[in-house]
């Protein structure tokens, strides 16, 4: 750069993604190494997603970040790890309208500013950080002209956060837990695009607006440490249930995939519960639901909708088609009446918000 007044600069959109068979608990933490494979979907990016655009000008003093509007330290060591990743795999950069040329080495020294934005509520406890991370290794590649694959971005997005290297691809994604020590080969693939299985829809129901109370990042060390069940779902459950979860997205197998998809959820519920101390994800109102889809799936030949539910309360529920998500929501307001004087917040279960 010879000019004082130049910045260059890269947005990019990332939705965010929910796993179908579930990642809970790492062999490495600091590497952020799982201790299985897991299986996701990918949202539509126009819902829950994250924008971030990266700067860089040689008039910036420091690395900053804001998010949502508000600044946040970059002090911390996922943020350090995907920047010094990133940093390392930089090229040349030539911008002929600014007359300005970055050279490899310039990449080190130069600053950078980030703004990212969630398209949602961060309070509405869908807040991921698998959007945010997997969309800053994305912006900041493109900005720095990382030449490398989606895959190779996935395994720097996942020293981010864990679920983040599954949000680098559209349609069913796997996270290969990998066996090297540096990690090297703990990424994502995608399986088929979002074309393969289009007919999908996917409806969250907001159950509680409340901040989850153990962040994932400890509940699942506390699992590892505690759990004789996260061993035995490890070592014997999700390998098979990987295989046969492939072969269900392959075929387009609706039946197959919501009982796979609920039993990943309710085992992993069921190793929160095995953990010392316990930890209680879903309350009151989301075992309600999967009663209600339970017994809507039993009362129809088969299956309609499968659920699935993260670390909280809230239900992620997936309909086979579009017929069966009007028929869902139909289902969800007459269980769940919303109060009609406010209806812009409509929160099952959780009437305060
Ligand atoms: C998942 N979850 O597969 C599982 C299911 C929550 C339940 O990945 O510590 O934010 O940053 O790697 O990725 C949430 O954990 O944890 C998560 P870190 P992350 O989507």
């Amino acid at each position: 750069g010879e000019s004082q007044n130049w910045v260059l600069m890269v947005t990019a959109q990332t939705p965010t993604n929910i796993a179908v068979i579930k990642y809970w608990g790492k062999r490495d933490e600091s590497l952020i190494l799982p201790v299985n494979d897991s299986i996701s979907v990918t949202l539509d990016p126009d819902h829950l997603c994250t924008t971030t655009t990266v700067a860089v000008s040689s008039s910036f003093q420091q690395d900053r970040m804001w998010l949502n509007g508000k600044e946040i330290p970059l002090s911390g060591g996922r943020y350090q790890n995907c920047l010094r990743e990133i940093r390392n795999r930089a090229s040349d950069v030539e911008d002929k309208k600014q007359g300005i040329r970055i050279t490899k080495e310039d990449w080190g020294k130069l600053h950078l500013h980030i703004a990212s934005y969630n398209n949602f509520p961060t309070a509405a406890g869908l807040a991921s950080s698998a959007a945010g991370f997997a969309c800053l290794v994305f912006a900041l590649a493109k900005l720095m002209n990382v030449k490398e694959d989606e895959s190779k971005l996935s395994a720097i997005a996942r020293q981010g956060s864990g679920s983040a290297c599954r949000s680098l691809y559209g349609g069913f994604v796997k996270w290969k837990m990998g066996r090297e020590e540096d990690g090297n080969d703990s990424l994502a693939v995608q399986l088929v695009n979002e074309e393969h299985w289009d007919d999908l829809f996917i409806i969250i129901a907001v159950v509680s607006s409340r901040q989850k109370e153990t962040s994932s990042t400890t509940g699942m060390r506390e699992s590892v440490q505690t759990s004789l069940l996260l061993q035995h779902r490890a070592k014997e459950v999700v390998p098979k249930r990987i295989l046969q979860m492939e072969e269900a997205i392959r075929n387009r197998d609706f039946a197959s995939f919501a009982q796979l998809t609920c039993a990943d959820s309710n085992q992993f519920h069921a190793v929160c519960l095995d953990t010392s101390p316990p930890i209680f994800y879903m309350n009151d109102t989301s075992h309600r639901i999967i009663s209600i889809i339970e017994k809507w799936n039993r009362s129809e030949e088969t299956p309609q909708v499968a659920y699935t539910f993260d670390a909280g309360p809230n239900a992620v529920l997936i309909a086979r088609n579009r017929k069966t998500a009007a028929s869902l929501i139909q289902r969800l307001l007459y269980y769940f009446p919303p109060n009609t004087d406010d209806l812009s917040s409509y929160i099952i279960g959780d009437k305060s918000i």
